[in-house]
């Protein structure tokens, strides 16, 4: 291989890696524990609205619009139930929502809550 081709070469192993890598990332980044209360479920656009408690170093504390990982639990969730959820660094989405339903009012089912998961 001549010299140029093998820097080439180098040079998209290189790049290759580094894609790898930043791809790796992702799932290493720095996460943290939103809580809030749902006030609006938005189907459609696959989010709910959420006045969420301050979450240092990622949301101070008010009320806006969040995309949820599962769109299956917009079918589930209520106005007025509290949502603990997983967030990351540089996203606005909800992930591993839980669900706590709202006081007062009778869970689906007979209120014999499992986990489930
Ligand atoms: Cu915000």
């Amino acid at each position: 291989m001549s010299r140029l081709a093998c820097s080439i070469t180098i040079a998209a192993l290189a790049l290759f890696t580094a894609a790898v890598g930043a791809g790796q990332t992702t799932s290493a980044k720095k996460s943290y524990t939103f809580h809030g209360k749902v006030e609006a479920i938005k189907e459609k656009a696959g989010s709910l609205t959420v006045n969420g408690e301050d979450v240092p170093g990622w949301m101070a504390a008010m009320t806006m619009d969040y995309k949820v990982d599962n769109t299956a639990l917009l079918k589930k969730v209520r106005v007025g139930d509290e949502i603990v959820a997983t967030v990351y660094d540089g996203d606005m989405m909800l992930h591993k929502i839980k669900v706590t339903p709202a006081k007062g009012t009778t869970p689906k089912g007979n209120g014999d809550a499992k986990p489930t998961k």
